[in-house]
């Protein structure tokens, strides 16, 4: 049994999370305007992360007994300045996320909703580690600069990221 209050949170943050794979496939359109495939790997990997956060909700609420209602998806940034650029935003929004994610866990607090609390606590380590892989490359195009070279050798290494399904919960 889920709340109406939570089931709305949770549809919520389903959305949010599907918003997240419709930006970073953006981004992944962005990498392939640069031919940069390595790039373009690291953001089909997020993309396809991003799908399962949601679909892991998606099975949450149902296997709650509760409503699944898909809202309206935002249209995502289409333009960055450049691979620096993009991943402060991903930084940033990776942040948003972990703070919707703090929200959820409060309002399954309010609801004295102890199983929601205990699902929600792999998406609280998912959203560090999120953070930190994020944080890393960033620190990368940092260091790179202007150096194209540099910029190749790392879409070299972001094309070894591979999609591994997770066991959600
Ligand atoms: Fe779903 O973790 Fe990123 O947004």
């Amino acid at each position: 049994m889920i709340t109406a209050k939570m089931e709305k949170a949770f549809n919520e943050q389903i959305n949010k999370e599907l918003y997240s794979a419709y930006l970073y496939l953006s981004m992944q359109a962005y990498f392939e305007r640069l031919n940069l495939t390595g790039f373009v790997n690291w953001m089909s990997v997020q993309v396809q992360e991003e799908n399962a956060h949601a679909m892991g909700m998606y099975n949450y609420v149902n296997e709650r007994g509760g409503k699944v209602e898909l809202l309206a998806i935002d249209k995502p940034q289409t333009d960055w300045e450049s691979p620096l650029d993009v991943f402060r935003h991903v930084l940033e929004h990776e942040e948003y996320v972990t703070s919707r994610i703090n929200a959820l866990m409060d309002v399954a607090d309010e609801e004295k909703d102890r199983a929601a609390l205990s699902f929600l606590d792999w998406y609280l380590k998912e959203q560090v580690e999120e953070e930190s892989n994020v944080g890393g490359v960033l620190a990368k195009l940092e260091l790179i600069g202007d150096d194209k070279h540099a910029l190749l050798l790392l879409d070299k290494d972001l094309a070894t990221r591979t999609f591994v399904a997770p066991v959600i919960g």
